[in-house]
């Protein structure tokens, strides 16, 4: 699509400010929090009431599935590996349609970093309007990013982020994994009350921000408990037969521990399976406490059931706050380096939290995803 035809039917939409709102947020202030998020159909409304009348006759016949002319959306997404994964590809696709006036060129990495930087590469030489990423790992990015800006493409670096100068790219936006490992952890500590923790971690993807700052945030509070240990954390890589398989192992080698923290909810499901088939009981009327990071739905099921004693979120529904941010750069905008996908925590029936929600199902049926 030609930047400037898509001027002009942008410039007559009003862009609502990026406020970041995790899908608890829409159930406290759902009226205003569901219009930020607002899906993109609803960000059309705007554009009939604002334009003024020669705008939106130029607009009429600037619209880009009329002449043909689609904004064309590059998204080098992770892969396959999570029902996260699953959600943030979706909604992406969504969002990203040709009745909404994109050509969405999506591509399913595999969580191969390599594979991963040919597809931005070949998004570069198509010469894509933009290129959103989802890094599978942190590091490596440098390269391929000088490429893009020489390029004169913008860059939106999304879910997670790299190891690169954020002059390498337009703009960032995803969750804060550091903060949502301190909350597994804070809330942790006002758990245990002082009590001893012998903890196994299983981590996500190795290299991945989601794993490194889920890490460092959870580390940040064991440090400030001194009667806390963790005896073993090994990469799951985010999915079930990863979780499973480190759970397996983990029972092998250390028979004396009371906390798992599985950094995605796959691969807490595997670890479920794995204490299962070895008679270890968890949850709120078990021997072992359950930390999982995600809160899809299913996690927070089990969160619901008991099962998961606590669940930290992470939005996957981020494709609305890309979008704002490339209507912004279509409108000539400019756009914040950084915008952040609120979300929270939540607990198991029956615990109240100053860190957490406590579940129920109302809260359960309140879920987008
Ligand atoms: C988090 C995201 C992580 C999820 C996993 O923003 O990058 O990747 O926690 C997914 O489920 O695999
Ligand atoms: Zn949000």
């Amino acid at each position: 699509m030609k930047k400037k035809i898509a001027l002009l039917l942008v410039s007559a939409m009003t862009v609502s400010g990026l406020v970041a709102c995790g899908n608890s947020a829409a159930e406290e202030a759902p009226a205003a929090a569901t219009e930020e998020a607002a899906p993109a159909e609803e960000e059309a409304a705007p554009a009939e009431e604002e334009a003024s009348a020669e705008e939106e006759a130029s607009a009429e016949e600037a619209a880009p599935a009329a002449d043909g002319e689609l904004i064309k959306v590059g998204f080098a997404q992770v892969g396959h590996e999570s029902d996260w994964r699953a959600a943030n590809t979706k909604n992406y696709q969504d969002t990203f349609s040709e009745a909404n006036g994109y050509e969405l060129s999506f591509v399913d990495c595999d969580n191969d970093h390599a594979v991963q930087i040919e597809t931005v590469r070949g998004f570069i030489e198509q010469e894509l309007d933009y290129i959103c990423i989802a890094p599978i790992q942190s590091a490596g990015w440098d390269t391929v990013l000088q490429e893009a800006q020489d390029a004169g493409i913008d860059v939106l670096i999304v879910d997670r982020a790299v190891d690169a100068d954020e002059s390498l790219y337009t703009t960032a936006l995803g969750c804060d994994m550091v903060a949502e490992g301190e909350a597994a952890g804070n809330w942790l500590a006002e758990y245990l009350n002082g009590e001893d923790a012998k903890i196994l971690v299983i981590e996500g993807s190795v290299g991945a921000s989601a794993t490194l700052g889920r890490t460092e945030g959870f580390n940040n509070i064991v440090a400030q408990n001194s009667n806390w240990e963790v005896l073993d954390s090994q990469s799951g890589d985010f999915t079930q037969a990863g979780g499973q398989e480190v759970m397996e192992s983990f029972i092998k080698s250390y028979s004396d521990f009371n906390v798992v923290v599985c950094q995605n909810d796959n691969e807490a499901y595997g670890a479920m399976d794995a204490m299962d088939a070895a008679g270890i009981t968890y949850g709120v009327d078990g021997d072992v406490i359950i930390i999982s990071f995600d809160a899809t739905h299913d996690g927070l099921q089990y969160t619901l059931d008991g099962k998961i004693t606590c669940n930290v979120e992470c939005n996957p529904l981020q494709a609305g706050f890309a979008e704002e941010v490339i209507k912004k750069l279509v409108a000539g905008e400019t756009v914040d380096k950084w915008t952040l996908v609120e979300d929270e925590a939540f607990v198991a029936p029956g615990i109240e939290s100053a860190y957490a929600v406590t579940m129920s199902q109302e809260v359960l049926d309140g879920r987008a995803y």
